[in-house]
């Protein structure tokens, strides 16, 4: 009968979502804030299909049985009661390696299914259903930048994503560092749940994850990039921190990551706005004012080890797009 197809940009946290209140529900322990990228996201389409299975297709190729499970599962929690799709992802996004394709992916797909089973659900709502997919998604269906509150209710009612206040005058570009090729070695949920269960640092990173979220998010409203970048390498470098701690040891940091953590330190010292951030993957994020991006860029590929290093701009909410897949 009919092909929806949607559009969802991928983001990056300036403050970290890492470990779940409740894994079922998949609610995150701590809430987090995002910037929306113009440069990455995933298409999905949904087409009807006439066979007793989903049918789900990853940049072209048939996807595995247990990614097709995920969505087939994350579909049926959506509507239980609804026909069978072929599914056709495209990610223009590295996939599994620290730049969060599931957060774009399940943003797309819970557009998509909105549309095409006519749920009417309001934006909210649909950072609520992209949750389920992917805690990082929920922050995907808005534009620019992003809180995700982690909600107090069991239900998760009050679990939700909406976008920041943010000064006019802030103009900042994302800089991403690709500092290794191939996927990431554990994926970021059991990490967290690793975390969780086992990092001697997980309890004071839950109870000292608010000040940063609430610092980050005033610094956005007031303009004051400095406080935001701040917040942004401590919750970081926390995160990581708790990580390298569970047991066994969780790291996603590799040598040319430590570089360019440690050029962006020295780039600041010699008078350069910038600050860094990772994820579940070895790649390094950098922020900064829009006029000083390109020379940060060009001081970044000249560590070695850097394979690539591009600018990122504010991206927009995910969309339903008239364009094929
Ligand atoms: C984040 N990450 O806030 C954090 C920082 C990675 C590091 O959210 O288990 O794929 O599907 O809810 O969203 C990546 O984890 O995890 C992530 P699930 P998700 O962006």
């Amino acid at each position: 009968m009919s092909t929806v197809v949607a559009r969802a940009h991928t983001n990056i946290a300036l403050v970290k979502y890492w470990g779940k209140r409740d894994v079922e529900r998949n609610l995150p322990a701590t809430g987090s804030l995002s910037l929306t990228l113009d440069r990455f996201h995933t298409t999905t389409a949904l087409l009807d299909h006439y066979g007793d299975e989903d049918v789900l297709f990853l940049d072209g190729d048939v996807a595995s049985a247990e990614e097709t499970a995920r969505v087939s599962a994350f579909l049926d929690i959506v509507a239980p009661n609804r026909p069978r799709f072929q599914l056709r992802s495209n990610n223009h996004v590295p996939t599994a390696a620290g730049l969060a394709s599931s957060a774009s992916a399940f943003a797309a797909l819970a557009l998509a299914i909105n549309a095409r089973m006519n749920l009417g659900l309001e934006d909210r709502e649909l950072t609520q259903l992209a949750r389920r997919g992917s805690g990082s998604a929920a922050r995907s269906i808005y534009g620019g930048f992003v809180r995700l509150h982690k909600g107090e209710r069991d239900d998760g009612a009050d679990c939700f994503a909406e976008p920041c206040e943010v000064a006019p005058s802030l103009d900042v570009r994302l800089l991403v560092a690709r500092c290794a090729t191939g996927r990431k070695k554990i994926g970021s949920t059991d990490a967290m749940e690793r975390t969780r269960t086992t990092s001697a640092y997980y309890d004071a990173w839950v109870q000292t994850h608010a000040r940063d979220l609430d610092e980050a998010t005033e610094a956005l409203r007031a303009g004051d990039l400095p406080t935001l970048g701040a917040a942004m390498e401590r919750s970081t470098l926390k995160m990581h921190a708790c990580a390298l701690a569970a047991d066994p040891g969780i790291w996603y940091l590799a040598p040319t990551t430590v570089a360019v953590m440690n050029e962006v330190r020295r780039l600041r010292e010699s008078g350069a706005s910038c600050w860094f951030t990772m994820d579940a993957g070895p790649h390094v994020k950098v922020l900064t004012p829009a006029d000083t991006a390109e020379r940060v860029a060009g001081a970044l590929r000249g560590i070695e080890g850097v394979l690539k290093v591009e600018s990122c701009a504010t991206g927009p909410a995910a969309h339903l797009d008239p364009e094929p897949a």
